[in-house]
């Protein structure tokens, strides 16, 4: 198979002032940024549906987008041509990652051990090309959402059969995620929720999905997978409502189940906004529960009620979630590119741009991340926010001395408090600004 995008080189990094569209204006990957290289504070990803597979369809429009790359769509030279793309692509622009769902390699046959034959074939093939690179899978998972059987959810499904073949992908996802050398294992509960309680047993769904999991890492386990099981919380869409709404509510899940020990989050931008909040307050709920496992690197948009999966633009935003994960002390998996081009972009060269847009986003987000913590007023206007649990009263309570009659006898002493002093937010928003403007 020959070079498949012909006009498009090897896209190098020349700065802010380059006018080539076709070259990184911030994401320097050898840059040092707080001691580390650029490159190993961003792992990169790409996303094998969207980048390889989605092309342009909607609710109402088909196919903008060419994505045969030059076989016919539906075949097993199909699949292999997307592979071919794939390193060519994640080559030119130094993408050392890819993640993947078990039938974003293949066409999906109907009985699924023709299914599983393909994707052994298909992973041989992968593996060969691994070979002599250093590309690797940041990580693989099953779709278990797409195939009809799945309407009423996988784990979560009403029917002892069809759970069995939720098993039958997540066994061979595990596989080839092992086969590959995956860093970590996805759980992405699409159709895992309701509709109408009218015909759901929500605690028996939940146990289910649990029963599943437990399954899955004693598998995984049992075949060399030495890395991180995620669940990836989303609120709703295409269910209604989704058992792993968002940070918070999945950790619930993954505590009450007993699952700590091999989960943690796979937490998606988009998905954060969904549920109502931003994401960086996903992320901070993940880090701050020993849970921040790895990233769905994208952006919503806050006029759409829907995962529009967009290329991360938003520098701000990428701004906080690089000082999240700088906080938190880092990410066991990456940043996965689950971003698709907009429908009207839908040649060759809007594919590298829309990952040159993404990796300069992050690493202006990851510069700016920095300047804010060496700059170091926000950290200590924190830090100092709280100084009255240093001493005092204050200490007894953080180490545990304090009683409620203790308490309620240094309020008695005072009569009433002073004011617990100005939140600054302004004064803070303001530092932000100079910090990014000047
Ligand atoms: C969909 C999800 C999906 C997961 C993997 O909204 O983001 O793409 O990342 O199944
Ligand atoms: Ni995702
Ligand atoms: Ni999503």
């Amino acid at each position: 198979m020959g070079e498949i995008f012909k006009n498009i080189p090897v896209i190098p990094f020349e700065g802010p002032g380059s006018s080539n569209d076709l070259a990184f204006k911030f994401y320097d990957p050898d840059r040092m940024i707080l001691g580390r290289k650029m490159s190993e504070h961003l792992p990169f990803a790409m996303a094998w549906w969207h980048n390889l597979g989605a092309a342009g369809t909607d609710m109402f429009g088909r196919d903008t987008a060419d994505k045969s790359f030059g076989a016919k769509k539906g075949t097993m030279e199909h699949a292999k041509a997307k592979v071919d793309a794939g390193f060519e692509f994640m080559k030119k622009l130094g993408i050392k990652l890819f993640c993947f769902h078990d039938v974003d390699l293949v066409p999906e046959a109907d009985d699924i051990n023709e299914t599983n034959r393909r994707l052994d074939e298909i992973s041989d093939y992968i593996l060969e090309k691994m070979k002599g690179t250093d590309i690797r899978c940041l990580w693989g998972t099953a779709n278990m959402f797409s195939n009809p059987r799945f309407m009423n959810g996988a784990g979560s499904t009403n029917s002892a059969d069809v759970y069995c073949f939720a098993a039958a992908q997540i066994k061979k996802a595990l596989e080839l995620t092992v086969k590959f050398g995956g860093r970590g294992y996805v759980f992405w509960g699409g159709r895992e929720g309701y509709e109408t309680l009218l015909n759901t047993d929500v605690k028996f769904e939940q146990e289910n999905i649990a029963r599943l999991m437990h399954m899955a890492v004693e598998y995984g386990r049992s075949i060399g997978f030495k890395g991180d099981f995620y669940i990836e919380p989303k609120p709703k869409e295409p269910m209604k409502h989704q058992y792993d709404f968002d940070a918070a509510t999945t950790i619930g899940f993954i505590r009450q189940y007993g699952l700590e020990k091999d989960f943690k989050l796979n937490i998606e931008a988009n998905h954060a906004t969904l549920a109502g909040h931003t994401f960086r307050h996903d992320l901070r709920i993940a880090a701050m529960n020993g849970m921040l496992g790895s990233i769905d690197a994208n952006q919503g948009d806050y006029l759409l009620g829907w995962d529009t999966d967009e290329f991360p633009f938003d520098v701000y935003e990428a701004t906080w979630c690089m000082y999240e994960v700088i906080k938190g002390g880092g990410l066991t998996g990456g940043f996965n590119f689950d971003a698709k081009s907009r429908r009207p972009s839908y040649t060759y060269e809007d594919m590298f741009e829309s990952y040159i847009l993404g990796m300069d986003t992050f690493a202006l987000g990851l510069i700016k991340a920095a300047a804010i913590i060496e700059d170091g007023r926000i950290d200590s206007f924190i830090r100092e926010r709280y100084a009255s649990y240093e001493s005092g009263i204050g200490k007894k309570i953080v180490s545990g001395e304090a009683d409620l009659e203790m308490l309620a006898a240094h309020a008695a002493e005072l009569g009433r408090p002073e004011l617990p002093g100005s939140g600054k937010q302004e004064k803070l928003e303001s530092i932000v600004n100079q910090v990014f403007f000047s």
